[in-house]
């Protein structure tokens, strides 16, 4: 089966390539009644959109969304949504020389050894520019588990190379320390802690003028997620959060809580412990909390009402503007060296992608949890 759509109640469908005319996002599942407008998808749309920042590709796409389906008087009608975004800034012929060439660490050679065919302008189907449409469907995603239990999902740069940002509390970075910057100027990395964000932007900028790019590490915390989301044992909420997460371009590892730290613990360090936050005769009017988060907000692969704390490692872009070796297709070695237009690193437009698919995955959970009847939210 094509995997081109995710989820099952709250279920995304993306079509589009890179330098086609464009990307349509069809969401289904979406109940009835939840205003959406188009602007309301501008803010998240211009946090991914190429040509944001001087540490991003400067490929110039207003990403401008038209909503063609399932909304009606400004509120969802509870049948399919249909989001376009027209590409406008393509520029194919950066592409020709290397049509038949694969770029080292792409897609190219694994789309020709599927397919045997593949649309080689700026990557087609493998296009990072496909999150465009993903980002548009997270916020219908966020409006839903924001009106159903006050979710909400912020994420952040937390490394990029060798540069660590020092975060005391994970649940308590707020949207406006990832957007801006102390002085109110525009926080172009997205990482909140200001300092290393300085760091990290000079890193970028070195390595862009080395035509060269960088990976990094985001981090992504949804909080008001109630306990129970997730369903045993294959749609465990961390295992469809990996999938969301991995089915990003570029992402190489996932993380959650302590993640790969928990290999040197013990399990009287590692475990965090319960107790009562808020007293209560009955189990709903009870919150019961642990005094520490290493468990990532999930256990048995379903939410314990504490923040869900994931981490994402995000390679350096493969498309480098310098030569190196490689093959043709028809097998002949040769060097490549590519003319698009790409990010140094991918790290500042990934954080609205993975926070689009972190939503989406807690909307779809939820809604399945509302079917089930056991939600008290
Ligand atoms: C991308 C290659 C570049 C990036 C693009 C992702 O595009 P091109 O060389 O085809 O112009 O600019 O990012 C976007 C356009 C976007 O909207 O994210 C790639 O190969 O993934």
């Amino acid at each position: 089966m094509p995997g081109d759509s995710f989820g099952h109640s709250f279920r995304i469908t993306t079509a589009g390539e890179s330098h086609g005319p464009g990307y349509v996002v069809v969401i289904d599942g979406c109940p009835p009644g939840l205003p959406l407008a188009e602007a309301d998808l501008a803010e998240d749309l211009a946090r991914r959109r190429p040509g944001q920042s001087r540490i991003v590709t400067p490929r110039d796409e207003p990403d401008v969304p038209e909503i063609l389906s399932g909304v009606f008087e400004g509120k969802t009608t509870g049948t399919s949504i249909a989001v376009l975004i027209r590409n406008k800034d393509q520029r194919s012929r950066d592409y020709i020389d290397i049509k038949d060439t694969y770029r080292p660490g792409h897609a190219d050679f694994t789309y020709d050894a599927k397919y045997g065919a593949r649309d080689y302008r700026g990557g087609g189907r493998s296009s990072a520019r496909e999150t465009t449409v993903r980002v548009a469907a997270g916020v219908v995603a966020k409006k839903l588990i924001a009106s159903a239990f006050g979710g909400r999902v912020v994420g952040y740069v937390r490394q990029v190379g060798g540069i660590v940002a020092d975060i005391a509390d994970p649940a308590a970075v707020t949207l406006e320390q990832v957007e801006r910057l102390p002085d109110g100027t525009p926080n172009i990395v997205r990482c909140p802690d200001a300092t290393r964000a300085a760091e990290m932007v000079a890193l970028i900028e070195q390595v862009r003028e080395a035509r060269d790019s960088i990976g990094g590490v985001a981090e992504v915390v949804a909080t008001g997620v109630p306990a129970g989301l997730g369903e045993p044992v294959f749609d465990k909420l961390k295992a469809d959060l990996a999938k969301a997460l991995f089915s990003l371009p570029a992402v190489l590892g996932v993380e959650y809580g302590v993640g790969f730290g928990c290999a040197v613990l013990r399990g009287s360090e590692n475990n965090d412990l319960f107790y009562v936050a808020e007293a209560g005769a009955s189990s709903q009017a009870r919150r019961i909390a642990t005094r520490t988060n290493r468990h990532g907000g999930m256990l048995g692969g379903i939410s314990s009402g504490m923040p869900l704390v994931l981490r994402a490692a995000v390679k350096p872009t493969s498309s480098l503007p310098r030569e190196q070796e490689t093959v043709t297709a028809s097998g002949e070695p040769t060097t490549v060296s590519t003319k698009g237009r790409h990010d140094p690193c991918l790290l500042p437009r990934f954080v609205p992608m993975a926070e689009a698919m972190v939503a989406i995955v807690l909307a779809d959970h939820w809604l399945r949890w509302r079917a089930s009847g056991r939600d008290s939210a």
